[in-house]
């Protein structure tokens, strides 16, 4: 899944291409280099971010995803409002991706089972302005599979099928680079979910923690985060991980297709 963010914000590629000309260029690109799905996004989530008008997010996403659906994308949007989601998917848009899981907004989950629309939930706590302070736990991977499986009640309980629903940690939201770790590292736990899985790991903090300068301790810039990136992707495919959403797609694609060709997926 390649990731067109149209926010002046986002953390990994911030404004770049803000522009709907621009991002649909970008989206151009990430199919050329391999994506099977674009996940086009008008809210930045990064923490501490402020939360965009709905109209806003419209007027960013809609002429991004139609010119990309037109030319025969398959586009998720990436939003937690039920009113962009509708519109998008009226856009041509093929899947909703939602970081809070049907816990933004009461109307998600209706609208996605009266669509009947593929879904992306991800396991949130709360929205980005306070999300860190939410990263308490005792044991993250219980946790974050016992709060994923009251999400999957509620949805399945809202009458969407959940043969059309994929789960995803939500790493970095409302959770530390320790906790980041510690899911990837036992990953294959979420399998007791027994639904596809996403990874969203693509240039993400715990990313440029890891690779921080020895001398002066600073982290690694998002844009020089793309082959740790890959890594995660190569090795979550190995645990079994049905998606990986990725800034770069090419070298995740390469690393996707090597944990194929090892055996592993
Ligand atoms: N991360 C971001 C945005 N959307 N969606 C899913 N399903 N999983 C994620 O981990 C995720 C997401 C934040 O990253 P960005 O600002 O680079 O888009």
């Amino acid at each position: 899944m390649g990731v067109v963010n149209v926010t002046p914000d986002s953390f990994s590629d911030g404004g770049e291409w803000f522009e709907p000309s621009a991002a649909i260029k970008h989206g151009r690109e990430l199919l050329a280099e391999g994506a099977d799905l674009l996940d086009v996004g008008g809210e930045s989530t990064r923490p501490g971010a402020e939360r965009p008008a709905p109209a806003e997010e419209l007027r960013r996403v809609l002429p991004v995803i139609e010119a990309l659906a037109a030319e025969g994308a398959l586009i998720s949007i990436d939003t937690m409002r039920a009113d962009v989601a509708a519109l998008a998917l009226d856009a041509g848009a093929v899947m909703v991706n939602d970081v809070s899981g049907g816990l933004a907004d009461p109307e998600m989950l209706g609208l996605v089972a009266a669509r009947n629309t593929p879904y992306v939930c991800m396991h949130w706590r709360g929205h980005s302005a306070d999300m860190q302070q939410r990263a308490q736990y005792d044991d993250v991977v219980a946790e974050v599979v016992a709060e994923l499986a009251v999400r999957l009640e509620a949805i399945s309980e809202a009458g969407v099928d959940l043969n059309r629903v994929a789960l995803d940690p939500g790493l970095g939201f409302a959770k530390n680079s320790e906790h980041n770790w510690e899911v990837l590292r036992r990953l294959r736990e979420f399998a007791v979910l027994g639904q596809p899985l996403l990874i969203g790991a693509s240039r993400k903090a715990f990313l440029g923690r890891l690779l921080a300068d020895e001398e002066t301790g600073e982290p690694r810039p998002a844009v020089r985060r793309d082959d740790a990136s890959a890594a995660v992707s190569a090795l979550a495919a190995a645990a079994g991980a049905w998606c990986v959403r990725a800034h770069a797609v090419a070298p995740s694609a390469d690393a996707v297709r090597v944990a194929r060709r090892w055996g592993a997926v």
